[in-house]
């Protein structure tokens, strides 16, 4: 007999910004076998699943899930009962059913994500295997290279910075434990770094350094700073960016250092950047659908920089394979929330893998103590994860399931 599910419950909790969130938790022969906790994001594309809110301004803002909870506990819940907890494409297929629309926009993919991330921690916990051997299979793990979000801008800071994120990347260590440990004593040289500019100030949403900055290039320069005053080289350590860009396009330009810019000349910046910097990867380098500058810094970069969509992308397979037929990247990010079942996230990895576009699994900037995306990471081989600075317990617990999933899982090497 299989194990089947006989019932769902779900709640609202907060997020790492204090933002309701949903909670959900499975249960196979009345005993609760599987929880998990939906992300949020604040640079939201405008192309993602819809993430369903109350919408009562006398309540949290606005910002409640009471709708999204209603939808789990009674719908959902209804349509999967009596159903195997391990058939996660089928349990996928029937809330995408369910649902009835191209974005979630019935159940919302807060509503249907929570559900099937419950369901996975189920299947593996009825299976007894780690959460990363249950989604990797006979394949095995493979640990991922970290980008360590340390210093933050754009809509996750309150400073004058445009770039979202100033990522390192441990990239020329032999373990994960090495790479890991290099990230976190460059994060604290960068802390050392600002203090002694007097700029040191509080910390981000993504638990990285938030300072106000002459110029956006001058998050760079800290960066070379901070690596170099932890005593690594940029050879084994270089930077990532998410420049999210869409946040500074408005009228048809960018708007970056109090200057109005076309595609093209932002791509001439990067280049330039790249010239002078150990960038290995830039996410949303453009707006979400501006696909003509993609294309272009592709063409001109994508053979020696990593280029991530995002906003561009979100994580959905239709938009990816625009990309590809345009070239407008090279690699893709992943963001369980931004499709909204698990089965539609490893489908549209699946599309990366055979198009040679790499994938970097990535948290949001709203999260929880949730640690799914550390196995996800692992299990899927994808070989890259961003999950924020080792700083705030909402960041710190994806890296600590990693080490702890490192004990076991020594395979890893660096995508560059
Ligand atoms: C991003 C993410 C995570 P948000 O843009 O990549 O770092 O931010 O969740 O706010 O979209
Ligand atoms: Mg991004």
């Amino acid at each position: 007999m299989p194990d089947i599910i006989s019932g769902l419950d779900a709640r609202m909790v907060l997020d790492s910004r204090g933002n309701p969130t949903v909670e959900v938790d499975c249960y196979v022969d009345d005993i609760l076998v599987g929880r998990a906790m939906v992300p949020s994001g604040a640079s939201t594309g405008a192309h993602e699943s819809v993430e369903l809110r109350d919408g009562d301004p006398s309540r949290w803002l606005g910002k409640g899930v009471d709708n999204a909870v209603t939808n789990i506990v009674e719908p959902i819940q209804e349509a999967l009962i009596g159903m195997p907890v391990d058939e996660q494409a089928a349990i996928d297929e029937v809330m995408i059913e369910l649902d009835g629309t191209a974005n979630k926009a019935n159940l919302g993919a807060n509503a249907t994500l929570g559900v099937s991330l419950a369901c996975l921690h189920a299947g593996a916990a009825i299976h007894e295997l780690p959460l990363w051997r249950y989604i990797g299979g006979v394949a095995g793990g493979l640990m991922p290279v970290p980008m360590m979000n340390i210093l933050n801008g754009g809509a996750h800071a309150a400073s004058n910075v445009d770039v979202q994120e100033f990522m390192v990347m441990p990239h020329g260590f032999d373990t994960f434990h090495e790479a890991f440990r290099a990230g976190v004593e460059t994060y604290h040289s960068l802390k050392k770094e600002l203090k002694a500019d007097g700029l040191l100030g509080g910390v981000g949403d993504e638990g990285g350094f938030a300072p106000n900055l002459p110029a956006n290039e001058d998050g760079l320069k800290y960066m070379v700073r901070a690596i170099e005053g932890a005593g690594y080289s940029t050879d084994e350590m270089g930077i990532a960016l998410d420049v999210a860009a869409s946040e500074f396009y408005k009228d048809d330009a960018y708007h970056m250092d109090g200057k109005t810019l076309s595609g093209e000349d932002l791509a001439d910046i990067y280049d330039g950047w790249l010239d002078d910097y150990p960038i290995l990867s830039i996410e949303d380098g453009f707006a979400e659908d501006d696909w003509r500058s993609w294309s272009h810094f592709e063409s001109i970069a994508g053979h020696r920089v990593q280029t991530v969509g995002d906003d561009l992308f979100v994580t959905q397979a239709e938009r990816l394979a625009k990309g590809v037929d345009c070239k407008a990247a090279n690699a893709i990010l992943i963001k369980v929330n931004q499709v909204g079942t698990v089965t539609e996230t490893l489908e549209t990895m699946d599309l990366a893998a055979q198009h040679n576009f790499k994938s970097v699994i990535s948290h949001r900037s709203g999260e929880t103590e949730d640690t799914t995306i550390a196995d996800l990471a692992v299990g899927t081989r994808a070989g890259q994860i961003k999950t924020g600075a080792p700083c705030r317990s909402d960041r710190v617990a994806k890296y600590n399931q990693l080490l702890r999933i490192s004990e076991e899982v020594q395979d890893y090497r660096s995508p560059f």
